[in-house]
């Protein structure tokens, strides 16, 4: 019908808005492991490998860069994995009566469309 009238159904143009979906991207996490001067250098090694999943090559490298500048980054996860990770370590560092900590660092996060 082209009377002008608005009838059930008809499309009002005006009331159109694009629609724009905003999806929060996940926090990630680092983990950086940190020095200290108790914790012998194969107990770190091992828990690296352990907890970590890291090779042996690459568990030296990290514990050697912790133990000469203080930290090292361990690797960059989402929050449930980073968590569970510094729990693990945390309790088999107690077990073993050793201070090694790792602690969480924001990595990147926000709104993106
Ligand atoms: N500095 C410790 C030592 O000399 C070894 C060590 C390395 C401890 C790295 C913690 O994150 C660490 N026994």
């Amino acid at each position: 019908m082209e009377d002008g009238k608005i009838r059930p159904g008809d499309l009002d143009s005006s009331l159109l808005t694009e629609e724009r979906i905003k999806v929060k991207k996940p926090d990630m996490y680092r983990i950086v492991l940190l020095n200290d001067d108790y914790t012998p250098r194969d107990f770190v090694v091992w828990i690296l490998m352990r907890v970590f999943y890291k090779t042996q090559q690459e568990s030296s490298s990290i514990m050697l860069e912790a133990h000469t500048t203080g930290k090292s980054s361990i690797g960059v996860y989402t929050y449930d994995e980073a968590t569970t990770k510094i729990e693990q370590v945390d309790k088999i560092a107690k077990q073993y009566e050793h201070p090694l900590q790792c602690i969480l660092e924001v990595e990147s996060g926000g709104e993106e469309e």
